[in-house]
């Protein structure tokens, strides 16, 4: 028997731990620790523990599928790609639209946005980010002019006090949540702001317990304090930022007296008074945040409050400060970074910007040149377009999402996808959307490529291939560019390898543009911006200056706003979604790895004990959970940890899927939807006799 251990980096979450693949006889069938990774030094959470299990499930995807008369049959790669040439080709350019994968590497990322600017020659491009954090990119950019997480997760030790808020960073970030662990046992105070009583929450030395949506509240609230106190940091809001006048303006107002945001969050006052002195004294106070804050009506605002309030008492720019937007997918800051998105190319270079598409297609050397230099629809504003407007966008080309449970509104999504007239997903697994698609095309998981990835502290690491692709799946840039070739775009797409398509993203990419595989290779890998060969890349951002044109952030007032559907009368309860550890998103992965499967199988509504008694509702009962837009059977889970009136359930189950309930309303900068908040009640079901 062969044994080798190949290391790699894990395909969950944006923390970017390292671990061993186990190959025994060419196969995957374990995970080992690498000890040299600086970001996890060897530990996994149980994701990462158990990433070998779905590797080789059965029911990968091994063959291309075409749908004839409402079936799937296998078919040959070669009659896949010419169906999806010479439908591709016979769509005008903004009739098609695609959808890049914060689950692949920044490589097949690159290649999506090359193919759809520059074969397909749609403005339209987007991916899941926009669910995610596009917050965080529209607000951060707008103040700091970086989108990203502004520290490294290593100096969240650093801090002596961290403020959590809208992130269960134990659940969903365990190896950052460790390095919390490290600032608490340093002597650092913990802060938490979540509706439930999470296991990151029961760590903290403050609780505060508010409903959703009113961050903004809090948020002025504690300023209003600060300022009060005179806690604010006069020297770098003198020095470093802009519009303090405007930000005072808006926080002072009677609106935020600590006796009305008191009332309008539900926290008790003496609490609010204590978070605002920790908070502003400590002496570097960093924030975590993660979907609690940005997946709002008000995401936009409740990022750039979270920037104001570190602007104004100088947390930025040092160890253990920082507005660290935890990232979420594995690579989502990379398929930002590489233009999976409808405004950039690589790097943020902005496509309305005529000098950048212009760099883009020399670069390119596409013989009838590439998309206009428009920006594209969002994913939820296709959604909305397919839906409202049939016809205009005809085509979608999916690599690496499930849309048809991570959507908000899975009835609007549904009818949307019903108006397509030619859909392509490519996936490991026939995921639910898949299932709607005329071809589906199987793709090479993490464990079978080579490549890249971002994560959530701007690391760009290595991804190594371990086994072969089961069948005749493949990797999703060679995917795309057979697709090109056999439309004719061969010679655009002639990379022979991984490290081919990124030695071409560095050559575009300023910010990455230092970086080579040989580089990255290494356990401590670089962190962009990295511009030269020589440069040692860059772990905080913000130390000197800000990214603006004056290198000030730009402090603004931001009034509070309720989120769009409020709890009435006939749908009493605020309901929010999120995440449990043991599982991932639409489950396509971990609902294959035996080892997480078994220990959360199905989904579930937590309750507050007292409104459970109130609706005569008993733990482990199933219930009927209805919004205004659907509902769905689930099991009540009834515990004291959340908060009364509000109600949580998380997204992972198609059977009993928590976007079957959720609103699409969305932020008017960031296009985000409010998963976080939304109206329902609940009923028992009818005992039938
Ligand atoms: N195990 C696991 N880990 C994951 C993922 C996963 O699916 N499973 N997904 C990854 C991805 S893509 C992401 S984006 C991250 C997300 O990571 P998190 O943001 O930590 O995940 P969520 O559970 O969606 O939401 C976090 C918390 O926000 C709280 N919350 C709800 N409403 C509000 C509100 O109005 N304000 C505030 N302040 N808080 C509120 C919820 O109660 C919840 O505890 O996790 C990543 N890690
Ligand atoms: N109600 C509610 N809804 C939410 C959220 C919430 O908190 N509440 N969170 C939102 C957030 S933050 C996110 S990030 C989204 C996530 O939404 P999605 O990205 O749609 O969810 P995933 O399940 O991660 O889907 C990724 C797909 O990629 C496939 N895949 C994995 N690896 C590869 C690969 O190497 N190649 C290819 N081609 N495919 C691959 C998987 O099998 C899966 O089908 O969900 C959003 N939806
Ligand atoms: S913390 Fe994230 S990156 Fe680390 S092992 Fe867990 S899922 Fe993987
Ligand atoms: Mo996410």
């Amino acid at each position: 028997m062969e044994m080798k251990y190949i290391q790699t980096t894990c395909p969950y979450c944006g923390t970017g731990c390292s671990f061993n693949l186990v190959v025994l006889d060419g196969k995957v069938s374990g995970v080992a620790p690498y000890q040299r990774s600086p970001v996890n030094e060897g530990k996994l959470c149980p994701k990462g523990t158990y990433a070998h299990e779905f590797v080789n499930s059965p029911e990968r995807l091994t063959k291309p599928l075409i749908k004839k008369d409402g079936a799937f049959v296998e078919v040959s790669w070669d009659e896949a790609l010419k169906v999806v040439a010479e439908k591709f080709k016979s769509y005008k350019p903004d009739e098609c639209a695609c959808l890049a994968s914060a689950r692949t590497s920044n490589e097949d990322n690159y290649a999506m946005m090359k193919f759809a600017r520059g074969v397909l020659k749609t403005k339209h491009i987007d991916h899941c980010a926009r669910l995610c954090h596009a917050s965080t990119v529209a607000g951060l950019a707008n103040i700091f002019g970086s989108g990203a997480m502004t520290n490294s997760i290593g100096d969240i030790a650093d801090a002596k006090c961290v403020f959590i808020i809208g992130s269960n960073t134990f659940e969903n970030h365990p190896l950052i949540g460790r390095r919390v662990m490290e600032a608490k046992a340093n002597g650092a105070k913990i802060i938490y702001v979540d509706p439930r009583l999470t296991p990151t929450g029961k760590q903290a030395d403050l609780y505060l317990q508010f409903y959703s949506g009113t961050d903004v509240c809090l948020l002025n609230g504690m300023m209003q304090l600060i300022i009060k106190n005179g806690w604010e940091n006069k020297e770098f809001i003198q020095n470093r930022c802009n519009g303090y006048d405007d930000l005072k303006k808006e926080v002072m107002k009677d609106d935020y007296s600590l006796e009305n945001v008191s009332i309008i969050t539900g926290v008790p006052a003496e609490k609010i008074k204590t978070a605002a002195e920790w908070f502003a004294k400590s002496g570097a106070t960093a924030i975590l945040y993660s979907m609690g804050i940005t997946q709002h009506t008000t995401g936009v605002d409740n990022v750039k409050s979270c920037g104001n309030i570190q602007m104004l008492t100088g947390n930025l720019g040092r160890p253990g400060t920082g507005v660290n937007a935890l990232r979420g997918q594995n690579n989502v800051q990379g398929a930002c970074d590489m233009g999976a998105l409808p405004v950039v190319y690589t790097g943020y270079q902005k496509v309305i910007d005529e000098t950048a598409r212009k760099k883009f297609e020399d670069a390119w050397k596409f013989p009838d040149g590439i998309a206009k230099g428009e920006n594209g629809y969002e994913v939820t504003t296709l959604m909305n377009v397919l839906s409202d407007k049939p016809g205009e966008i005809k085509c979608l080309y999916i690599m690496g999402e499930n849309p048809m449970i991570s959507d908000p509104d899975l009835n609007h999504v549904a009818h949307s996808m019903k108006n397509l007239d030619f859909l392509v997903v490519q996936d490991i697994f026939l995921n639910e959307t898949a299932k709607l698609a005329n071809v589906v095309l199987p793709a090479a998981c993490y464990a079978e490529k080579n490549g890249t990835q971002t994560s959530t502290e701007r690391r760009v690491q290595m991804w190594r291939k371990a086994q072969n692709p089961p069948g005749e799946a493949k990797g999703d840039w060679e995917i795309i560019a057979s697709i090109a070739k056999a439309m004719g775009y061969g010679n655009q797409f002639a990379w022979s390898n991984s490290e081919d398509v990124f030695n071409e993203i560095a050559s575009l990419t300023p910010s990455y543009a230092g970086m080579t595989y040989q580089r990255l290779a290494k356990p401590e890998a670089l962190h962009w911006p990295c511009p030269s060969k020589d440069h040692p890349g860059t772990p905080i951002l913000h130390g000197e200056k800000f990214g603006m044109p004056d290198g000030k952030g730009l402090m603004t007032g931001i009034p509070f706003k309720y989120q769009a559907e409020r709890p009435d009368k006939d749908y009493p309860f605020l309901l929010t979604t999120g995440r449990s550890l043991w599982q991932w998103h639409t489950g396509t992965m971990t609902r294959r790895s035996k080892s997480l499967e078994r220990e959360e199988p199905t989904g579930w509504i937590e309750i507050n004990t007292e409104d459970a008694k109130n609706l005569d509702i008993k733990n482990g009962e199933l219930v009927k959970a209805v919004s205004r837009r659907g509902e769905i059977k689930i099991t009540a889970r009834v515990t004291d940890n959340i908060k009364k009136g509000v109600m949580f359930i998380p997204f992972h189950y198609a059977e009993c899927a928590a976007n079957m309930l959720t609103i699409n309303a969305l932020d008017p900068i960031a296009k985000i939807p409010e998963s976080k908040a939304c109206a329902v009640k609940v009923e028992k079901i009818a005992e039938v006799k």
